[in-house]
C-alpha cells in the first residue's frame, strides 16, 4: 500500500483524495494539509488522514512515502523541491509551477537528484479518445501528421478569467497533449483575435485562435472559446498524408424526440475527463515501485510553461513568437 500525503484540499484536492481513497487500488491517503483549516478538515474527513500544519511538515513525515500536490500553481515550487531533496515521488497537478524559470529550477533539481520523481498532472494523455488517435498515428497507416484542427470550448467562465488565462488555464492542455500526440516540439506560435462574443468582458478576448508550428513543420490551430454557451466541447482532428483521424466524441446515445435528433454534450472537464483522471492516478500508483515516470514529467511541465509564455507574448504582440527553451532537454529525460 503506497502511503500518500495530499497537499491542497480545495475542490480539486478533495476530488483527488476521494479518488485515491475510494477508487484507486494500492494506495492510501495518510496525511493532508491546507492553509485553510476548514479545507484540511474536509479533506481529512474523506480519507481519515492526519492533518499537518503545512506542506513541508507533511513531506517530511516518515509515514508519507509519496506526495500529491493539488495546491494552487504559485505554491508548487517549495514542496516540489523539498520532495526532490527527500527523494519522495510526487504527482503534481498542472501547472508544474507558474513561471518557466521556476519549472526549470525544479527540472534541474530533479536531474541533480538522479531520480525520476515528478509527474505533472496533464490528464488528457490518459483520455481514451486521445489515446486512440495516438495509436492510429503510431500505426503508421496514415503517414505523417501535417495539420491539426482543435477546439477547446467551455460553456462559460467566471468574471475573473482574463485573456492570458486562455493560455495558462485552458490551452495549456492542448500544449501538452498535442506535443505528446505528434511526438514533436513547438517552434513558434501566434494568436489571432476574432470578434469578441457579447458574453465576454473588457479583460477577456474570447474567442481566440492559437496557431502553433512544430519543429517538424506540423501546423496546429486551436480555437479557444470559453463562453461558447453550448457545452464543454473538446475536438481534435489530425490530418495526415494518407488519411485524417478525428477524435471520437464521448459516447452518448442519439435520441429522437419531437422531430429532433439530439446527442448530449458534456458541460465540464470533470465529467468529460473523469475516466482520464482515474486512469492517470492509477497509473501513477502502479508505477511507484518502478522508479519511472510513465506520464508527463517535469520536463513536459517546463516545456508547457515555455510554450505558454510564448503564446501570452503572441497575444500581446499579434506576431509570430518563437518558443525557446533555456536549455536542451537533459539526457535524463530521453
Ligand atoms: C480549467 O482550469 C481546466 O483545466 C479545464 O480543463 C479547461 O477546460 C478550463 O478552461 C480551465 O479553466
Amino acid at each position: 500500500m503506497l502511503k500518500v500525503g495530499v497537499i491542497g484540499c480545495g475542490g480539486m484536492g478533495r476530488d483527488h483524495i476521494d479518488r485515491l481513497t475510494n477508487k484507486i487500488q494500492g494506495v492510501e491517503v495518510v496525511a493532508v494539509s491546507d492553509p485553510v483549516a476548514e479545507n484540511a478538515k474536509l479533506g481529512a474527513a474523506i480519507c481519515n488522514g492526519k492533518i499537518y500544519e503545512n506542506a513541508i511538515e507533511l513531506i517530511e513525515a516518515t509515514e508519507v512515502e509519496a506526495i500529491f500536490v493539488v495546491s494552487p500553481g504559485f505554491a508548487h515550487k517549495e514542496p516540489l523541491l523539498k520532495a526532490i531533496e527527500l527523494g519522495k515521488r510526487v504527482f503534481c497537478e498542472k501547472p508544474l509551477a507558474t513561471t518557466a524559470d521556476d519549472c526549470l529550477e525544479i527540472v534541474k533539481a530533479e536531474v541533480a537528484s538522479g531520480k525520476h520523481l515528478i509527474q505533472t498532472g496533464f490528464m488528457r494523455r490518459y483520455d481514451r479518445g486521445y489515446r486512440q488517435v495516438k495509436a492510429a498515428l503510431e500505426s503508421g497507416e496514415y503517414g505523417e501528421p501535417l495539420m491539426l484542427h482543435c477546439t477547446h470550448r467551455n460553456p462559460e467562465v467566471g468574471e475573473n478569467y482574463t485573456t492570458p488565462m486562455a493560455v495558462h488555464d485552458t490551452a495549456i492542455h492542448e500544449i501538452d497533449v498535442l506535443h505528446w500526440l505528434t511526438d514533436d516540439d513547438y517552434e513558434s506560435v501566434q494568436v489571432l483575435m476574432p470578434r469578441v462574443t457579447k458574453y465576454s468582458h473588457a479583460q477577456l478576448n474570447d474567442p481566440q485562435i492559437m496557431l502553433l508550428r512544430t519543429k517538424k513543420g506540423v501546423c496546429i490551430d486551436v480555437e479557444v472559446f470559453v463562453n461558447c454557451k453550448f457545452g464543454y466541447d473538446i475536438q481534435c482532428e489530425v490530418v495526415c498524408e494518407d488519411g485524417s483521424i478525428k477524435m471520437a466524441e464521448p459516447a452518448y446515445p442519439d435520441v429522437r424526440k419531437d422531430a429532433k435528433l439530439a446527442t448530449t454534450i458534456d458541460t465540464d472537464c470533470f465529467v468529460r475527463f473523469k475516466d482520464a483522471y482515474d486512469v492517470e492516478v492509477q497509473d501513477w500508483v502502479d508505477q511507484a515501485g518502478n522508479g519511472v515516470i510513465a506520464g508527463p514529467n517535469a520536463w513536459d511541465g517546463y516545456l508547457a510553461a515555455v510554450t505558454a509564455d510564448a503564446l501570452v507574448k503572441a497575444q500581446e504582440t499579434g506576431n509570430i513568437e518563437p518558443v525557446v527553451t533555456a536549455v536542451e532537454m537533459p539526457e535524463f529525460y530521453k
